[in-house]
């Protein structure tokens, strides 16, 4: 080797070693290629696979964000989402929704009574009407105006618990780990980088009649922006709504952080905004995020959240890390 072709042999190692991203960034940019599909918790692989089939058959990201989400809705075993959901406090089925592109469109309902998709009545919102918000009887009205029809759903599962949440009416809020926190939010993105996300929820069961979390709180619970990324939420709205949690992480993506990074950003926000969810022991949330570059991440207050990704073809359901170890 003479001393020319050792420099550049040297030079290029030495470019190699700086610009090649690790092992694990270099698998995360190769899904540039095919779709990215992420939603919180483990809602079986139907769930995102709906998603990322619908856009590799040539559908709309928006599309395919909706019919993911329609599953969870009318799966009674859910009981969070849709007809499976537990009831407020009053025995009432409650459901929350919202639906956004990377442009900027969005839709949403809240309060809604008696409808199983709210992701499409979110939609025909976001697509039919010059408003964001549909709320209560107002949604309820616009869904059957719509072609919806009506239903009475409280599965016998939801029926039980809530006979049994009866015995003691606490009306304190439930606990997240009891079975009552698995909202779905769903982003996605296809490969010429166009995005969409859909997020639906009963919200926390036993709750106040009429409350609302953070589900259809463009923002809140879901955010999506094709210049920069989008992400979702789960756990405890509240929380999520006081700090603006999907746009705050998004904002900081924009800023340079990695999904990972703003996840963290964000809930370290909640915990430094409201010191009172750390003796809390029904507080939990969690957030998982993708960047424009393919690049994903998630993370909650406390162990136990997850979330699916499927591209590439393949289905994963990562355990999120979590602030408290
Ligand atoms: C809400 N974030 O209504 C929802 C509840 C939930 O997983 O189930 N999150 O506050």
């Amino acid at each position: 080797m003479n001393r020319r072709t050792f420099i550049k042999t040297t030079s290029l190692a030495g470019i190699a070693t700086t610009l090649l991203p690790d092992a694990h960034l270099t698998s995360q940019i190769a899904h540039r290629k095919s779709p990215l599909v992420i939603n919180t918790w483990d809602y079986k692989r139907i769930v995102p696979e709906t998603a990322y089939n619908t856009i590799v058959a040539g559908g709309s990201v928006i599309d395919a964000v909706e019919q993911a989400v329609r599953i969870p809705e009318t799966d009674p075993e859910i009981t969070s989402v849709g007809i499976g959901g537990y009831p407020d406090r009053d025995g009432n089925v409650t459901l929350d929704a919202s639906i956004m592109d990377g442009e900027g469109n969005c839709g949403s309902v809240m309060f809604l009574e008696h409808i199983s998709h709210p992701i499409s009545v979110a939609r025909k919102v976001m697509e039919k009407t010059e408003h964001v918000y549909l709320a209560g009887e107002g949604a309820m009205q616009f869904a059957l105006e719509n072609g919806f029809t009506k239903e009475d759903f409280l599965s016998p599962a939801a029926q039980k618990a809530y006979q049994e949440w009866l015995q003691q009416s606490n009306y304190k809020r439930a606990k997240t780990d009891e079975g009552n926190h698995d909202t779905i939010g769903l982003i996605a993105m296809d490969t010429n980088g166009n995005m969409a996300g859909a997020c639906s929820t009963s919200g926390l069961a036993w709750k106040i009649r009429g409350r609302v979390g953070d589900s259809p709180i463009i923002g809140a619970g879901l955010y999506v922006d094709n210049e920069v990324g989008a992400a979702t939420a789960t756990g405890i709205g509240e929380a999520v709504v006081k700090v603006c949690g999907s746009f705050l992480i998004v904002e900081l993506m924009r800023q340079g952080k990695s999904p990972q990074e703003a996840c963290q950003l964000a809930l370290e926000r909640i915990l430094h905004k409201q010191p009172k969810y750390k003796s809390d022991e029904g507080f939990l949330v969690g957030f998982c995020a993708f960047n424009k570059d393919g690049k994903y991440g998630g993370m909650s207050y406390k162990k136990g959240f997850e979330y699916s990704v499927y591209t590439d073809g393949k289905y994963e359901v990562v355990k999120a890390e979590s602030l408290v170890k």
